[in-house]
């Protein structure tokens, strides 16, 4: 890194985008970090209807004073710097070639849903723009960001980058390792069983049900919250899970099974034989989030291949020892997570859901 210049890379362009040290004075430095906050505030009002769109958030300032603001609601709709700008009073429309726009996403270059924001801000002719973060989509990749520059308007890029880029972490990886972001999920006894191996034990035992009311609606939260749900065909031959949402409110996610030569295929599911075709089928259909529900053999496939973003593990309040009084019901035993950073502990009446973080 030299000059200011920082060298961004995204799948195999390389930008020059300018990162020099932000503009010391009165509506620059600190101030830029402020308005950036703001961004990030307002795009998360977006996190359920937004999707598979990122989260985005658009501020419009003029000498210290915020004159409009919004956020992208609704995949569809306008972006948050058509909302922002919209959002200016008529009064302070002679503001604008005086004011900056910050927004926690690259402004985009290219005809969607919606025509390109970058024009929008052109035309409007506004006198600077701060970037959260570059914008990965094969379409954009630092276009808005060129777009603007040679309608000689002052770009500053990467202010909170980090939190910007972790915002919409899900659609990141997306589009930068063209597959979907991965998340495991699954519960265990105190002494780390997660189910019971033979199908009369599973059926008396309700195949080990460790969840409480309370986790249990986190966890149809978290089916929500991802697009497709996968299991093995064990689980799925065994188990016959339906994979909805319903103990919260929300869309079903597409229900995934992974295996071959799956006896009687619900209605409505996709079935492939490996992690790899599912992961390409996936990403070709657009399907940004996966969740991977268990069971162990399916997990620890994901674990040791080494592509899962996210994992979440809840133990519940008894041992496997205490509740299996009677000899020989064998215990399945919760995977074994590799290259995992743990980034959060929570407890529900008595349970804890520990959540995980890939390194890659
Ligand atoms: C922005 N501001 O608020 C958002 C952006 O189909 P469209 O027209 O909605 O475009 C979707 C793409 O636009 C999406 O993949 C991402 O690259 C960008 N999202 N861009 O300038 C926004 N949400
Ligand atoms: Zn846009």
């Amino acid at each position: 890194m030299n000059n200011g210049k920082k060298a961004t890379s995204i799948e195999g362009s390389t930008l020059q985008l300018s990162t020099k040290s932000l503009p010391s004075g009165r509506f620059g430095g600190g101030f830029d970090l402020t308005y950036m906050h703001r961004c990030i505030q307002l795009a998360r009002n977006g996190q359920q209807n937004a999707q598979p769109n990122p989260m985005v958030g658009a501020v419009v300032v003029c000498e210290g004073r915020i004159i409009g603001e919004g956020y992208h609601v609704r995949c569809g709709e306008g972006h948050a710097e058509v909302n922002a700008l919209t959002s200016v009073k008529k009064e302070d429309e002679h503001l604008l070639k005086d004011a900056t726009i910050y927004v926690s996403l690259e402004p985009c270059s290219h005809y969607g849903k919606t025509p390109p924001c970058a024009d929008l801000i052109i035309s409007k002719g506004l006198k600077r723009c701060v970037v959260g973060c570059v914008d990965p989509f094969a379409k954009v990749q630092g276009r808005g960001i060129q777009k603007l520059r040679d309608a000689g308007i002052e770009v500053t890029v990467g202010v909170l980058e980090e939190e910007c880029k972790n915002l919409n972490k899900r659609f990141m990886t997306f589009h930068r390792l063209k597959r979907p972001f991965i998340s495991l999920k699954w519960a265990k006894t105190k002494d780390g069983v997660i189910g019971v191996k033979s199908e009369e034990r599973r059926a008396k035992h309700d195949n080990l049900l460790i969840s409480n009311t309370y986790t249990q609606m986190l966890c149809h939260k978290r089916r929500a919250e991802h697009q497709a749900i996968l299991v093995g065909r064990r689980t799925l031959e065994m188990d016959a899970p339906s994979l909805n949402v319903r103990a919260w409110k929300g869309k079903n996610p597409q229900p995934v099974v992974l295996g071959k030569n799956v006896k009687d295929l619900p209605e409505g599911w996709w079935c492939f034989e490996t992690i790899e075709k599912t992961l390409s089928a996936l990403y070709e259909r657009g399907i940004q989030t996966l969740l991977v529900e268990g069971g162990r053999e399916t997990l620890q496939a994901f674990i040791d291949k080494d592509v899962w973003d996210e994992a979440y593990v809840e133990t519940g309040e008894f041992s496997w020892a205490e509740m299996n009084r009677e000899e020989g019901v064998e215990a399945v035993f919760a995977p074994t997570l590799k290259n995992a950073e743990r980034v959060e502990d929570a407890w529900f009446m008595g349970h804890q859901i520990e959540q995980w973080r890939h390194l890659s």
